[in-house]
This record gives C-alpha cells, sequence and structure tokens, in this order.
C-alpha cells in the first residue's frame, strides 16, 4: 500500500459507514498508519469505496458489468490513470461493499499483493446461516465455549459489545444469517416473539444489521398454546393461523427486517404438527403464509425420527427416518419454506454417508445444516478440524439427475433452479475470551462461513488463509499448523469409532468412550456388536433397506460388501470380525491397529506443537498445548476401552501382541 494514504467514499449508509470504519481500522492496523477519509477523489493514490452509482466510483471505472454481482457480489480493482492509483472495492449494494472491504483486508493480512489486483466474487449460496443453540438462562445446548453471549438469567444483556464484535467476525467471513436462540424452544424462549423480549431481541437485531446479519428466531410450535392460551396449536385452525399472523405483524413492527423462523417439530419430544393428525408440509405452510407479507422465510429441521425405539425392534432404522417423512411432501412446500438437512443420516457423527434426502427433493428448498460445535468431535478439547469432512459432504455426487449434482449445487438451488437455499450451522462459539474453548477450533468457524461463500474453495487454501490471518505469515507456523488441522479429523476418527459405526460416546453429554452406552437405548443407533460381528446391515437385499435410498450407482455401491466404501462398512454392513478388508487385514485387526495408531498420531500433535514454541504467543502456545496433552491422554482412555471392549467380545487377540488393557 505504498503511496497510498487516502481513503475516498461519496456515499452513506448504515452498511456503508460500518464498510468506511472496518476498511480504516483495518489498513490502520495492516499499514500502521492513519488513513483519511474523503467524499472526493484528490491528485493522489486512493482506496475508493462504494456502489456502482457513486460518482466517484463512476469517474474512475466505467462499464463495469454488474449482473451476475447481484446482491451480494463485489468487484476489485486497481485502476491507474494519469498516474495515480485508484484501488477500487465496488458493488450493486452497500453490502457487497462491506464484503469487499472484508476481502481486500484478508488480502492485505495474508500478504498476497494488491499490485495487480482485479476480482470479482459473489456467493454460490444465498442463506449462510449461524443456528445458536443458546437458552436464555445463559446456558448452551452443546456448548464448549463458555456461556451464551446474548443472554443471561433469562434476561439479555444490556451491554452487546460482545455481540456486536461477534457481528464483525461473522460478517468477515460473509456470514449473513443468525439463528439466536436453540432449536429446543423451552419456556422462557417461547415468548421471544411477544412483547415481553421483543425490544430485546429488535437490539441485537439492530447490532446484526450493521454487519449484514439478518436476524432468526427458532420457535416453539406450541406457541399458541403456551405464550397464546389457546386450547390448540393445530395448524388447520383459522384462530390458530390468525395467532400466528398477527405474531408475526407485532415481530416485523420491531424488526422490519426479521429473516422468519427456524423450527423443530415432533422432533426429540417438541410439539408439531403431528398432534393433531397434520403432517410437516402442513405445518411449515401455516408459518409460511404468516410470514410471506413481510417476505420472511421459515426453516423447517428434518431431523425427524422415532427417538423412543425398542433395540430389538431391526426393522426400524433412524438413518432412513429423514428421507422417509420428506420425500412425500416434495413440491407440497411454498416457495419461502426450506428445509434444513443436516449432513448425515444420523447426527454429526465423526463418519457418516452423506444424506440420501438430498437427492430425493426436486421442487423443494434445501439447506444443509453442519454443525460446528464438537459434540461428537472431541468438545474443542480435542483437535478436529472439520472442514475436509464438510468438503466431502459438499461435494458428493448423487446423480439425482446426471452426473456433477453435487450437494453444493443441490443446496445453493442452482441445480433444481430453487428461489432459496443454503447452508446453516450449529454455532461453536460462546463467551470465552477467545470464543471457541480451543483456540484452534477458530478454524472451524472460519473455515465453515469460507465454504458456505464458495464450497468450491480448497480445504488446504482455506486452512493456510486462517493460519495466516490468526498467526502471521511465519513458513514455519503455516506448515505445522496447517498440516495438524488438516489431518486431524482423521486422527479422531482413528482413536474414537471405527468405520462408519458411530455413537460409541457416553450418554448425555457425548463426551467419552462407552461402547455399549447407546446400544439398548430407544435413540435408534445400535452397532449390534456381539461376540461374532459388528455393524448394521441396512442393505436392500438382507437389511433395513436403506442403501436404497440413494441413487445409481451408489444404492448398488453401498449394497455390496464388496464395493462399499470401507470407511463405512459398518455402517452399511454388519460383517464378522475376521471378514477381511481390501488391505487383507481383518475388521479386528483394523480396529486394533487404528486405535493404536490413533494414539501415537494424537501424541505426536504434541511434539508437532513445540516446534512452535517461541514462534507464538506465549499464552497461545501453552493454551494449545495443555488441550494437546489432554487429548492425547484422553485418546488413550479411547484405545484402552475400545480394544479391551473388542478382544474381549471376539477372543481374537492382537496379531502383533501389544498389550490390550483398560
Ligand atoms: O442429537 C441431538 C443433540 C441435541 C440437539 C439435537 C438436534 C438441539 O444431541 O442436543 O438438540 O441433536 O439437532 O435437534
Amino acid at each position: 500500500m505504498k503511496g497510498f494514504s487516502r481513503v475516498v467514499c461519496d456515499e452513506c449508509s448504515e452498511l456503508l459507514e460500518t464498510a468506511k470504519k472496518e476498511l480504516l481500522n483495518g489498513l490502520a492496523r495492516t499499514t500502521g498508519y492513519e488513513f483519511a477519509l474523503t467524499t472526493e477523489l484528490r491528485e493522489d493514490d486512493a482506496v475508493v469505496l462504494g456502489t456502482l452509482s457513486s460518482l466517484q466510483i463512476q469517474c474512475v471505472l466505467s462499464g463495469l458489468s454488474a449482473d451476475h454481482l447481484g446482491e451480494e457480489g463485489y468487484a476489485i480493482y486497481r485502476v491507474v490513470k494519469e498516474g495515480r492509483q485508484r484501488i477500487v472495492l465496488t458493488a450493486n449494494t452497500a453490502k457487497g461493499c462491506l464484503y469487499a472491504v472484508f476481502h481486500f483486508l484478508r488480502l492485505l493480512q495474508t500478504g498476497e499483493g494488491v499490485a495487480s489486483i482485479s476480482l470479482m466474487e459473489a456467493p454460490k449460496n444465498k442463506l449462510r446461516m449461524i443456528n445458536h443453540w443458546d437458552n436464555m438462562d445463559g446456558s448452551i445446548e452443546r456448548g464448549y465455549a463458555g456461556r451464551s453471549i446474548f443472554y443471561r438469567d433469562n434476561k439479555f444483556f444490556a451491554d452487546l459489545t460482545r455481540v456486536k464484535d461477534y457481528a464483525r467476525l461473522l460478517a468477515s467471513v460473509g456470514i449473513n444469517a443468525v439463528t439466536l436462540n436453540n432449536v429446543n424452544v423451552h419456556e422462557v424462549e417461547t415468548y421471544l416473539i411477544t412483547d415481553q423480549f421483543l425490544p430485546d431481541v429488535a437490539r441485537v437485531a439492530a447490532v446484526f444489521r450493521k454487519y449484514g446479519i439478518q436476524t432468526f428466531l427458532s420457535v416453539n410450535f406450541a406457541s399458541p398454546i403456551e405464550a397464546g392460551g389457546l386450547p390448540t396449536a393445530d395448524p388447520d385452525d383459522p384462530v390458530v393461523k390468525q395467532w400466528w399472523e398477527t405474531s408475526v405483524e407485532r415481530i416485523y413492527r420491531f424488526i422490519p427486517d426479521f429473516g422468519g423462523f427456524l423450527v423443530k417439530a415432533d422432533s426429540e419430544f417438541r410439539p408439531g404438527p403431528f398432534t393433531y393428525g397434520r403432517d410437516h408440509a402442513d405445518g411449515a405452510n401455516m408459518l409460511a403464509e404468516a410470514l410471506i407479507p413481510h417476505g420472511g422465510i421459515v426453516i423447517w429441521r428434518c431431523f425427524v425420527y422415532n427417538c423412543t425405539q425398542d433395540w430389538r425392534d431391526r426393522s426400524t432404522d433412524r438413518a432412513r427416518a429423514a428421507f422417509d417423512h420428506f420425500t412425500p411432501f416434495d413440491g407440497r412446500c411454498h416457495d419461502n419454506v426450506i428445509l434444513q438437512i443436516k449432513n448425515g443420516p444420523m447426527d454429526f457423527q465423526v463418519r457418516e454417508p452423506v444424506s440420501p434426502l438430498f437427492g430425493g427433493l426436486m421442487q423443494t428448498n434445501q439447506v444443509l445444516e453442519l454443525q460446528i460445535t464438537q459434540e461428537y468431535t472431541g468438545q474443542q478439547r480435542h483437535l478436529c478440524y472439520l472442514v475436509p469432512q464438510w468438503k466431502q459432504v459438499l461435494d458428493f455426487d448423487l446423480h439425482s439427475t446426471e452426473q456433477g449434482c453435487t450437494v453444493a449445487k443441490v443446496v445453493s438451488g442452482e441445480l433444481h433452479h430453487r428461489p432459496l437455499g443454503g447452508v446453516a450451522a450449529v454455532a461453536n462459539i460462546g463467551d470465552d475470551m477467545n470464543w471457541t474453548g480451543h483456540l484452534l477450533a477458530q478454524a472451524n468457524l472460519y473455515g465453515y462461513g469460507r465454504l458456505a461463500w464458495n464450497p468450491e474453495l480448497s480445504a488446504q487454501s482455506i486452512t493456510d488463509e486462517w493460519v495466516a490471518l490468526t498467526f502471521g505469515r511465519n513458513y514455519d507456523v503455516l506448515r505445522i499448523v496447517s498440516n495438524m488441522l488438516l489431518g486431524s479429523w482423521q486422527i479422531y476418527e482413528n482413536y474414537t469409532a471405527p468405520l462408519g459405526v458411530g455413537w460409541m460416546v457416553n450418554p448425555g453429554d457425548h463426551y467419552g468412550p462407552n461402547v455399549d452406552g447407546y446400544e439398548y437405548s430407544k435413540w435408534g443407533t445400535y452397532h449390534f456388536a456381539d461376540c461374532k460381528g459388528i455393524g448394521v446391515d441396512r442393505t436392500v437385499q438382507t437389511g433395513t433397506g436403506y442403501t436404497g435410498q440413494y441413487h445409481s450407482p451408489h444404492s448398488e455401491l453401498f449394497e455390496s460388501l464388496e464395493t462399499c466404501p470401507e470407511e463405512l462398512l459398518l455402517f452399511f454392513h454388519h460383517v464378522p470380525y475376521t471378514h477381511r478388508l481390501r488391505s487383507g487385514e481383518t475388521v479386528i485387526q483394523y480396529i486394533y491397529d487404528t486405535h493404536f495408531r490413533g494414539v501415537e498420531q494424537a501424541m505426536s500433535l504434541i511434539d508437532k506443537w513445540k516446534e512452535l514454541e517461541n514462534k507464538l504467543d506465549d499464552s497461545q502456545f501453552e493454551h494449545v498445548l495443555e488441550r494437546l496433552h489432554e487429548q492425547a491422554s484422553h485418546a488413550k482412555q479411547w484405545r484402552d476401552v475400545i480394544n479391551t471392549y473388542f478382544y474381549r467380545k471376539s477372543g481374537i487377540a492382537d496379531e502383533r501382541g501389544r498389550v490390550i488393557f483398560s
């Protein structure tokens, strides 16, 4: 930025004020000197910011074709005119300008030259959302980074400074929507859509609005009863419909750009339309109709399954549930309804196949739901970087019409020409000073935002970016930290649940090993291990028929033991411990080997990190080191519990004669 000392912007709006502030602040921090802000170009080098209708922008740049930039895209150019350099940050909208600013600052911070900069960017997904599972008492369901930044003791915080910092953080990676409360809407939170809390919701929404982020709320389907005193919440009852219409009108009086509702209904004991003999489409459409006049949307979750199952019942398969429930409604939901589908058919396990529901809906808006908070992947005590997993999901070809039907293209709406779509993910932040508990877990939040904007970015480039932005541009730091992050999912999988079987965790808190923890429970989460073998037969031929929910060739590939991807072997098949994998190794030996290896790998993370001593801030170094020690010792516990269980069950010794004990 040599020679530059001025920012020019001749427009004013709430979002452009934010954009200007961020630009000036970011420039000062990266260059070490303050930039002046003026409304007119002068005879010097300048960064020029504004929408395409700004006069100053038009002075520098004429004839830019901006149609494909849409509402949120932007362009950044360097133009030299009459010996003067101009770096132009422009877009159709002020929001696009804000994103341009963040992109530009990222380039400066990662040290990429801006000397010949010329780029245009537009997000691939319309909705790029974060879901908070925060409760108003301050607790966070599945939160591992402290308490809520929004609430304490059933009240909103008066001081929203932390929320503002958070909004900046999210906007800097392109997040444009947020739900403020848990999808399990409890008693107090049911009143978020009433006069009691709407003034507070409006205060928070105002903070997010400054950063281009729309506010949504999770709602209780039984609100008409619980908050409205009606005898029913039947979606077909005119009085219920009227109650929702009035409630929605009230919300929009407080928050004119309110986004809409997120709904968990008829799932895990939450109320829903089933009570009244109605279905999900009836429920979603009723809410959608109340929101249509205001431009709001309904995001309806597909995490619906029988959670009071009998483990003896082999015909009910939880993995089938979302597809079985929701494919019959294809084409029945209004255009302002989106179905939100978890990445896998079970529940954010370390390894699951991609949900077949993405390939089963052609005339319905869809959103992919990911979990940034590490409920089943180490709870931010273990390093488990999930961007590589998410990439696999987004890149998965569903083969629903022709080749190239990736999950990314389905959810963006591109494939089936849907008006709405995108990605949502469960937040991993809390009021911890470093936001995410484990410092390196920040990379998951960052990576999520970058992928939501552009699912085609590579895991490597996102990772390198985060490391450079967080720790600076030291080559050793970049190499080591990127390497640690990119290898960590595989390491975590090695010492935890093998071959796609999942669920070997302690019930309730889901932390730590417990092979039979969920085996005889009602949640539909079984591995069926006995003395002869392990795994769930989900084939059409002899099992639950789940493989039949996929399009060809996946249905055949998963169905056959010969072609099933081995990392998912036990998800799809029940096999004897002596079953040989393609490598020639038996399943039991594979379990032993991966668990011994996983611990060694977890221990080697400590050594790798130690190479960075004196290259990082001391407190950051010590903090991560402490977590890595905890991870390694917990990995040993995992190894010993899992190996002991299968040694005792199978009676087959480790070929390499290692000691197995717990
Ligand atoms: O399995 C689960 C989690 C719950 C969560 C639920 C869901 C918010 O353990 O804590 O509830 O998924 O996604 O609704």
